[in-house]
């Protein structure tokens, strides 16, 4: 069934989700801060709006995927935002990775305007999002998420709903959490075996065979060894996400203290790094 779908936010993963909605026959209304974005798209059938209001205006569904807690208040409350144009019955989608606390106060603006609300962050980075195979954590009702299924299958997979608003960006948190961890312990470790005069590639062998094994290895080891960083996943937005699963810890009384650590070192390379960089780049930390 084709719906009216309005799309906020084009950048690495945005763009390539907007474009398989409307290669699945769906109407496409977009918005990008930087409007030069939403150019090609529109080439391929998609219409330009002037504002996220104007979007929402012409949506029945209405995505968006940007930076950040601050990024995402200014779409859906700033000058033109989506919610003085969100219109009755509608349903807003947010794949951005933002707090579960934004996530239910959108949710509770929707509501207002007798408008439904799912948070919907994904995982598979860009190639997920350009094969139109994302993984998505769904906050939110059940039944809109059934109801908006034609638009989500266009962009993913697998669709998990851990439970109310909020907790899709639970699960997100936490994955990358782990993925974060993960890499920064990988980085470590290579630092150890070349340090101790070692090749990389001699443990990444063996881990391949073993219980360390996992899927961040085939993506993440060959750039850490090649020291080269283009961006598939941004340190800035993982940098991002370490602090926004620290702020929800905080706030329930969680201690995350290898989460803490692993933020600083982050933390350290993000502030020595002027350009975009993939998180593997967290191995600079190590690299002289
Ligand atoms: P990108 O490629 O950095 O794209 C970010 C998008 O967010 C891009 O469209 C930006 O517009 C937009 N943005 C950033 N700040 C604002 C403000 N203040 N107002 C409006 N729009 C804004 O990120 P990804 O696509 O990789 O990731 C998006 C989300 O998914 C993120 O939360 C990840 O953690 C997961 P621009 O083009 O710069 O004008």
């Amino acid at each position: 069934m084709a719906m009216k779908v309005g799309f906020i936010g084009l950048g690495l993963i945005g763009k390539p989700m907007a474009r398989n909605v409307l290669k699945a026959g769906h109407t496409l209304v977009v918005w990008n801060r930087t409007r030069d974005k939403a150019r090609d798209l529109v080439e391929e059938g998609a219409t330009a709006a002037g504002s996220p209001r104007e979007v929402a205006e012409k949506s029945e569904v209405v995505l968006t995927c940007v930076s950040d807690p601050p990024a995402l208040e200014e779409v859906l409350w700033g000058p033109k935002g989506v919610m003085e144009g969100l219109k009755k019955s509608s349903v807003l989608i947010d794949s951005s990775t933002v707090s579960p606390a934004l996530a239910r106060r959108a949710a509770a603006a929707c509501a207002e305007r007798m408008a439904e609300f799912l948070d919907a962050p994904v995982t598979g980075g860009t190639w997920g999002a350009e094969k139109g195979e994302l993984v998505f954590m769904v906050g939110g009702r059940k039944d809109v998420l059934e109801k908006v299924q034609p638009v989500l299958a266009a962009m993913g997979k697998r669709f998990f709903h851990p439970g109310g608003h909020g907790a899709g960006q639970t699960i997100k948190l936490a994955m990358n959490l782990i993925l974060a961890l993960q890499v920064d312990a990988l980085a470590e470790a290579l630092a150890l075996v070349q340090g101790a005069g070692l090749e990389g590639e001699k443990l990444i062998e063996v881990l391949q065979a073993s219980m360390a094994r996992a899927a961040v290895l085939d993506v993440k080891a060959p750039m850490i060894l090649a020291g080269s960083y283009v961006p598939s996943f941004p340190l800035r937005l993982m940098h991002k996400d370490l602090g926004l699963a620290l702020e929800l810890a905080n706030q329930i009384g969680v201690p995350l203290p290898a989460t803490a650590a692993a933020r600083e070192i982050y933390n350290a390379v993000k502030g020595a790094t002027r350009e975009d960089v993939d998180y593997a780049a967290v191995a600079k930390f190590w690299q002289k």
